[in-house]
């Protein structure tokens, strides 16, 4: 694998919004992420990927953008932006724009002008297909909710969305389109950007033509989820490679893909060498017991899943290219919440599971307030929740016979409002966050999980996290962390998470006690150095002794990092 700029970074996704308001509007803003540069640096971030932050009607948070080449006013100016990639820079920080060009706004001027002429140059820029019978040309169902097709008023025609029906597919077959979303990256990236996350990309390429592909419905509204489409359409690397070389490829800029669904022997086109990303996220761990019937008829996820999903990620990749990892993000519920039993919940396990993502092969992605250890929101109504895929997915339970506080309950746990509450700064009204009415509400628990109580406080979550990312920048140790080979050890021990990494230099063994009960671990071979560990000893069993130490007692939800 060759060796690039960013493979021993960390890096830190902001969800704008709600990360740090300054103007008192309830909203988060560019100048509140410039004013906490130095909190992040300080933590040890390189890598900042901003969610959306251009023009946007905010049907869907940002991902529905209306100018590609304008900061949203809610979010400030675009000389804001020069000046948080300007003190970046100056920080040797690198910035990532979010890029979401699967679709844009249906206020798009684009859009706007295809309504009106749907068989123009416009409406060559979206796909504007003939109604068949006077329905809709395929029963896809969108991630939304609902047909993926929505008619054109005064026409007989409808547009595609796989998305919110605000969000119009960009036709990607088009040559034009290509190249209008190429001289975009490359204004950006001409700009400073260090390049992009890449949006729900997979999506791009379609199984045309739309009529030959009706499935057999797999829900009662009598749609199939639009996924369906992807095993039938081939050649979504052809515009990936293309779009790689029109932009990243010039700047040796840094690009991660949302892949979702991608074809197991589509991985090395996406991150081998000659890949079209840089990286991938893995959401083997996310995408875990998805139902098609809906979130109320999902599996949860129990550590002993998601040791093995992240172990089959991690063979999947290895050789070929590297992943970044993830345990949240702005679609997800906070990891903390979902893959530690709930009544286990504490800053140890938090910890526990912070080393288990440090310590896997791949680039680290923290999500704003996953390095304080933030929580799921403690939801008791629906009109707490202001996500449109949550909002879907409650009807969705509902109509399946479940009651409303049943619903309600099945819903809190994916939603992806979890992850976009206020950032916790400290214990004053609204967690720090704005000094007006923050547009989503905080979390209740922010009076005793926040940054300012953490921060200088050599045991918190914050804390650890530090110590984390410096051991990833250790002369002696990185570049076992980064490029070591990760491999299972007793992995069919139950509540044990364990894994070698064996680099050039030396081997670590990553031992996690994923559960609330103590247990013997027995070691390969003594033991030289713990490197990390979230309690302060390490206990020998019975038998064992620091001089002869070939078996160790592990406590509840201990994580330790020995060099053998
Ligand atoms: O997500 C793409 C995607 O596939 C989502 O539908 C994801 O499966 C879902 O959010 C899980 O609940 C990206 C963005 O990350 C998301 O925020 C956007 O809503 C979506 O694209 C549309 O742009």
């Amino acid at each position: 694998m060759q060796k690039k700029w960013w493979h021993g970074k960390v890096a830190y996704q902001i969800y704008p919004k709600s990360f740090l308001d300054t103007t008192g509007s309830g909203t988060g803003d560019l100048r509140g992420i410039i004013s906490k540069l130095d909190y992040l640096k300080d933590l040890g971030v390189d890598i900042i990927w901003l969610s959306p932050c251009y023009c946007s009607p905010l049907a869907d948070q940002g991902y529905d953008i209306s100018d590609y080449y304008n900061i949203d006013p809610r979010f400030g100016t675009m000389e804001d932006m020069d000046t948080l990639l300007a003190e970046a820079k100056k920080r040797d920080m690198y910035i990532l724009m979010d890029l979401v060009v699967n679709h844009c706004s249906d206020e798009h001027p684009w859009f706007q002008q295809a309504l009106t002429d749907p068989d123009g140059k416009y409406g060559r820029y979206f796909y504007m297909e003939d109604a068949v019978d006077g329905h809709a040309p395929n029963n896809w169902r969108s991630y939304f909710g609902g047909s993926c097709w929505e008619p054109i008023p005064g026409t007989d025609k409808y547009y595609f969305h796989a998305f919110h029906k605000k969000q119009p597919d960009l036709n990607w077959e088009n040559p034009e389109v290509r190249e209008e979303i190429y001289r975009m990256m490359n204004w950006w990236l001409e700009k400073g950007l260090a390049g992009f996350r890449i949006d729900a990309i997979i999506n791009i390429k379609k199984a045309l033509p739309f009529t030959k592909y009706n499935y057999p419905a797999d829900r009662p509204d009598g749609l199939v989820r639009v996924t369906r489409m992807l095993d039938d359409a081939v050649g979504v690397t052809d515009f990936l490679n293309e779009m790689r070389d029109h932009t990243f490829a010039k700047y040796d800029a840094f690009s991660v893909g949302e892949v979702f669904n991608e074809k197991k022997e589509d991985l090395p086109a996406f991150i081998g060498d000659d890949g079209c990303f840089s990286t991938m996220f893995d959401f083997n761990e996310t995408i875990f017991g998805v139902s098609e019937k809906g979130w109320y008829d999902s599996t949860h996820i129990t550590p002993e899943d998601y040791k093995e999903c992240v172990f089959r990620s991690q063979k999947n990749a290895e050789g070929i290219g590297f992943l970044s990892n993830i345990i949240e993000n702005h679609d997800e519920p906070r990891g903390v919440s979902r893959y530690i039993p709930a009544e286990d919940l504490s800053d140890t396990s938090k910890k526990l599971l912070a080393t288990i993502q440090f310590m896997l092969k791949g680039l680290p992605f923290i999500y704003q307030g996953q390095e304080i250890g933030m929580e799921n929101f403690p939801f008791t109504s629906i009109d707490q929740v202001n996500d449109i895929n949550t909002r879907d997915e409650y009807e969705v339970a509902l109509k399946a016979g479940l009651s409303p506080e049943e619903a309600l309950a099945a819903v809190s746990y994916y939603s992806r409002d979890n992850a976009r509450t206020p950032f916790q700064w400290n214990d004053s009204p609204n967690a720090g966050f704005t000094d007006g009415t923050p547009w989503l509400p905080v979390n209740p628990n922010y009076q005793s999980i926040n940054a300012q109580a953490q921060i200088g406080n050599p045991d918190s979550v914050f804390s650890f996290y530090q110590k984390l990312i410096s051991l990833r920048k250790d002369p002696a140790y990185a570049e076992t962390i980064i490029y070591g080979v990760l491999e299972p050890y007793m992995a069919d021990t139950k509540g044990l998470m364990a894994f070698y990494r064996r680099g050039e230099a030396q081997t670590l063994l990553v031992l996690a006690n994923f559960q609330k009960e103590e247990q013997a671990v027995s070691l390969p071979a003594p033991y030289k150095n713990v490197i990390c560990n979230n309690y302060d000893t390490v206990a020998f069993a019975p038998g064992s002794s620091e001089r002869c130490p070939s078996q160790i007692q592990l406590k509840s939800y201990q994580a330790v990092v020995l060099e053998l």
